[in-house]
């Protein structure tokens, strides 16, 4: 199908400024021209962002406790998940550039008008489980997949309607090294599927690949790709908010989004927390460009 790509420029989710220029520094590095070099249809369908950089204000009574940013977060995903909707009715693919993580929250508000069992493999060194009670930061990217799941402040979870828009079930994260405490008792007691780091260097990328892909496949009617750039290692992706050492090198991390291809089941994807301004000469935005064109469909032969 026509890939639409939607641009977020926007980085108040996370704690410093920056990935609010990812968006562009990845066209920049060529993403249109070497999708169109694989006989791919792609549009670059929409620019979500705030006019003016303001967000509709919130009720003063509106608490907002340990979340930075609330109502310029629930402002551009309420943009984000209309934008995606339509997409999807159009019977495109929906292809998200962030911007910070955050922007996950409007991506899957979105997609569940359309999914009722939504997959989503979040490929990143943290998992996005904080709720203002357990986050340490109080920055909304670190609890958009939590919000995904109905827990969070009202006015993000209720985005697209009260329901959750995915069930902990349907959630696979891969490339985990960085969890709080509130999270590791979340992904314990919701039992998500984890595959950290340590079960990558165990097991190797290609059969976790493997499991993921069987754990997700047949209890879905979509997947979504959340790719966390900050999942691969520092040395690979310097250009990123909160990168953790030890993270996946440049082969595991292509290896995994061309066996996501291979087995013929994303129906949508975003890539996230490319910070151009913590980058070595565009080397995070390029490599980028690499994981969704691999993901996409590109081959070495
Ligand atoms: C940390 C960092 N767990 C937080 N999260 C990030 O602030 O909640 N997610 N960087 O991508
Ligand atoms: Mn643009
Ligand atoms: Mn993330
Ligand atoms: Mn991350």
């Amino acid at each position: 199908p026509t890939i639409a790509a939607i641009s977020v420029p926007f980085d108040l989710g996370a704690g410093r400024r920056g990935a609010s220029k990812g968006p562009k520094a990845i066209m920049q590095a060529g993403l249109l021209r070497g999708l169109q070099q694989m006989d791919m249809t792609i549009q670059h369908v929409a620019e979500i962002r705030l006019p003016n950089d303001t967000a509709a204000p919130l009720p003063p009574e509106v608490e907002k406790n340990n979340l930075k940013y609330l109502a310029e977060v629930i402002d551009v995903n309420t943009r984000l998940a209309e934008q995606v909707s339509n997409v999807v009715e159009q019977g495109q693919f929906p292809l998200i550039i962030g911007g910070d993580h955050s922007i996950a929250i409007g991506t899957l508000a979105g997609l569940s008008e359309h999914y009722s069992n939504l997959g989503v493999i979040w490929i990143d060194a943290h998992s996005d489980l904080n709720t203002a009670d357990t986050s340490p930061t109080g920055n909304i990217h670190g609890m958009s997949l939590a919000i995904s799941l109905g827990m969070g402040h009202p006015l993000l979870t209720s985005i697209k309607g009260e329901q959750a828009k995915v069930k902990a079930e349907n959630i696979v994260l891969i490339g985990s090294r960085s969890l709080d405490e509130g999270e590791k008792k979340l992904i314990r007691s919701l039992g998500i599927k984890c595959y950290t780091m340590h079960d990558i260097d165990r097991k190797g990328m290609a059969a976790v690949m493997q499991d993921a892909i069987t754990y997700i496949s047949g209890k879905t009617d979509g997947v979504h790709v959340s790719f966390d750039v900050d999942s691969l290692d520092p040395l690979e992706a310097p250009g990123t908010g909160t990168a953790v050492k030890g993270g996946l090198q440049f082969r595991e991390a292509h290896l995994a989004v061309e066996m996501l291809h291979e087995a013929g089941i994303v129906t949508s994807a975003e890539f996230v927390e490319v910070n151009p301004l913590l980058d070595d000469n565009n080397k995070t935005s390029q490599l980028a460009v690499g994981l969704i064109s691999s993901l996409l469909g590109k081959q070495i032969l």
